[in-house]
Parts: structure tokens; C-alpha cells; sequence
């Protein structure tokens, strides 16, 4: 069995994105892997947060994990600041790490834009996400394409040290999709979607009701031809509609170009919120039935003991390698 680790962070409004992204993969790898699902908490605090909302959000993306299918008896679920190995690794990893390949990062460049000065954290974000990846000598890390940079510098991290100092780490692979990999905002088609846009109707949010799905979707961005057609370069808005479609009803872009050849978007719009607001549904269904149970705390807690075993292993193994403790 392969092992399978992934994040999410809390911060809310998680979205159709995050879901075909990322979610979608952890669903489909919990039967034949050792899956390991964390909500990266420590991640979200590299900007200021409330901590009534982070807390509260922290348990609604558990919720959601569950909610999307992901089952505690298959995967282990839990909180990254339960399992301090996290933040111990991340400091010898930071020790064997550069400044320049981190401020090469595009995440951290976006974020930085236009400050005089940034909080170190945010330089230091992506040693911690491979932290988390490391700590569970992780084979496979199913992520959005907007990681891809990130799964390139943990690997070159986990090289390193395993050249310098004994094999320590297993290098890990990321694993994208093809379609939905990046989900691009509804308003903007040149963005990722994001949890954080201002605009609300950029994304549509997982627990989003049928009102606000239409009109996410009626309002989203196209141009004037009026041909539902996949052509990226030239019709950016129309090929997001057709692969978030694609995704939801598992119907090949090629079927559904033909489906609405010579209709106007007005239907093929309409479609599209039939078919995005049925895939959601059960989702929405089972999240409201497991936000408010005594079971969600239990879960996690358990999650982050058994986290903390596997955590506990690498240390040692790391503490060997470098001759750290006694
Ligand atoms: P945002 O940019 O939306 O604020 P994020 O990337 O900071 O989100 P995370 O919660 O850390 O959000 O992301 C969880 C997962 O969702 C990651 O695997 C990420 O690659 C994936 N993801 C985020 N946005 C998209 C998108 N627009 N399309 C596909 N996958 C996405
Ligand atoms: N940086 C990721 C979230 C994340 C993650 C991880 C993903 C933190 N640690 C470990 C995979 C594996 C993001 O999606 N923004």
C-alpha cells in the first residue's frame, strides 16, 4: 500500500475548486491507500487570523472531509498543530533549505506583491508543507496544479538531505488531474479560483444553496461568439464552464460540445447549474448532518493519535540522521 498525505487549510468558503482539485482525489485513494488527511491550521496563521473563526472553520473543513465521502475507518483525519512533529521537522528542514529557492516561489511572490516587508512565515510556508509531507514518508501528495511548485521543492528538499546525511526521507510524487486541476474564477477566467477573491460569485462555494449557484453561473464570464467550444487561449470563460461541467457529470468535454452545439450559453448555463447543484447536494445533505455531532471532535482526536505514532517514527529517524538529542 501506498502512503497518500494531503492538506487542506482552514479558512473557509472551500470551493467547487478545492473539491476537483484535491478532495476529488482523496475520495477515490482512500480504498487502495494509507491516506492521511490533514487541516493545515499552522499553514492559515502565515496570515493574521480570528481565532474564534479559525477554530470554527478548522472544524467546518472536517465536516466537509467527511462530507465529500472521506471515511475515518479508511483514513486518518486530523489537525496538523495536534501533532507537533509537524513544526519540529519544519525546523531542520528550514535548516537545509534557501532563501532564494524560496522567494522564487510564485505563491509567495503573489502574496508579497507590492509590501515592504512580509511575515517570515509566509517565506517559510512551503518547508512546512513539506514537513507535513515528509513526516509520513508520504509516496503520493494529490493536490491542485497550483502545488506543483511546492511538491518540486519538497522533493528537491527530501534529495538533499537524504544525499547529505543517509536516506532519511522517501521522496514523494504529487499527483494532479487532468481535468480540474485548476478551476478558474467565474468572474475572471485568467485566475485560479480562490477562497480568498472579494468577489463571492468568482467561486462556488461547496455548501452554496441552488439560489446562489444560478447565479454564480448565469453571471460567470464568456465572450461574444456564442460557441461552446474547449479552446483555452481564446475562450478561457467557456472552456472553465465546460470543465467544471466535465467534472461534475463525468461526461467527456468532446459529448457536451456536441450536446449544445448551435445553443446559445443561456442554456448551457442553465444545464450546468442542474448538473453542479445535484453533485453538491448530497455533499451539503451530509455535511449539515455531521457539523453538529459530538462524533467530529472524537474523530479528529483520534486521527491525531494515530498521526502522532507515525509522526514519532520520523523523528527518531531524523534525529538519527542528523545526531540530534541524545
Ligand atoms: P485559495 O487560493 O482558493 O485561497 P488555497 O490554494 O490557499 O486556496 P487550500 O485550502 O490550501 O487553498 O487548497 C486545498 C487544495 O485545493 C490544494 O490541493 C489546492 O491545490 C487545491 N486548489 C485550490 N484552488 C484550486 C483551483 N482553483 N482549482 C483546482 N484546485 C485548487
Ligand atoms: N499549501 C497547500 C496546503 C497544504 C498541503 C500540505 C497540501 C499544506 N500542507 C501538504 C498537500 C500536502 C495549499 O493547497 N495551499
Amino acid at each position: 500500500m501506498k502512503r497518500v498525505f494531503s492538506g487542506v487549510q482552514p479558512t473557509g468558503n472551500i470551493h467547487i475548486g478545492n473539491y476537483l482539485g484535491a478532495l476529488r482525489q482523496f475520495v477515490e485513494l482512500q480504498n487502495d491507500n494509507d491516506c492521511v488527511y490533514c487541516i493545515v491550521d499552522m499553514h492559515s496563521i502565515t496570515v493574521p487570523q480570528n481565532s474564534k473563526e479559525l477554530r470554527k472553520h478548522t472544524l467546518d473543513v472536517a465536516a466537509l472531509y467527511l462530507a465529500v465521502g472521506l471515511d475515518p475507518e479508511k483514513a486518518i483525519i486530523f489537525v496538523q498543530s495536534d501533532v507537533p512533529g509537524h513544526s519540529e521537522l519544519a525546523w531542520v528542514l528550514m535548516c537545509n533549505s534557501y532563501t532564494g529557492e524560496l522567494s522564487r516561489m510564485t505563491q509567495f511572490k503573489d502574496k508579497n506583491k507590492g509590501k515592504e516587508s512580509a511575515p517570515a512565515g509566509l517565506l517559510t510556508y512551503p518547508i512546512l508543507m513539506a514537513a507535513d509531507i515528509l513526516l509520513y514518508d508520504t509516496d503520493i501528495v494529490p493536490v491542485g496544479n497550483d502545488q506543483k511548485q511546492h511538491i518540486e521543492l519538497c522533493r528537491d528538499i527530501a534529495i538533499r538531505v537524504n544525499n547529505k546525511y543517509g536516506k532519511t526521507f522517501v521522496v514523494p510524487e504529487g499527483r494532479f488531474l487532468k481535468e480540474g486541476a485548476r478551476i478558474m474564477a467565474l468572474d475572471d477566467p485568467t485566475n485560479k479560483m480562490s477562497k480568498s477573491a472579494e468577489n463571492a460569485y468568482s467561486r462556488i462555494s461547496l455548501l452554496d444553496d441552488e439560489k446562489t449557484i444560478k447565479k454564480a453561473i448565469m453571471k460567470a464570464t464568456t465572450d461574444s461568439d456564442g460557441i461552446i467550444k474547449y479552446d483555452l487561449e481564446n475562450k478561457p470563460g467557456v472552456s472553465n464552464l465546460l470543465n467544471i461541467y466535465s467534472s461534475f457529470s463525468g461526461m467527456p468535454v468532446k459529448d457536451i460540445e456536441k450536446k449544445y452545439e448551435g445553443c446559445g450559453y443561456g442554456e448551457f448555463k442553465k444545464d450546468l447549474v442542474q448538473v453542479t447543484v445535484e453533485a453538491l447536494r448530497p455533499i451539503r445533505e451530509r455535511y449539515e448532518e455531521i457539523r453538529n455531532s459530538d462524533e467530529l471532535v472524537e474523530i479528529l482526536k483520534d486521527g491525531a493519535k494515530r498521526a502522532n505514532l507515525i509522526s514519532q517514527r520520523t523523528m527518531v529517524k531524523v534525529k538519527e540522521s542528523f545526531g540530534l538529542g541524545i
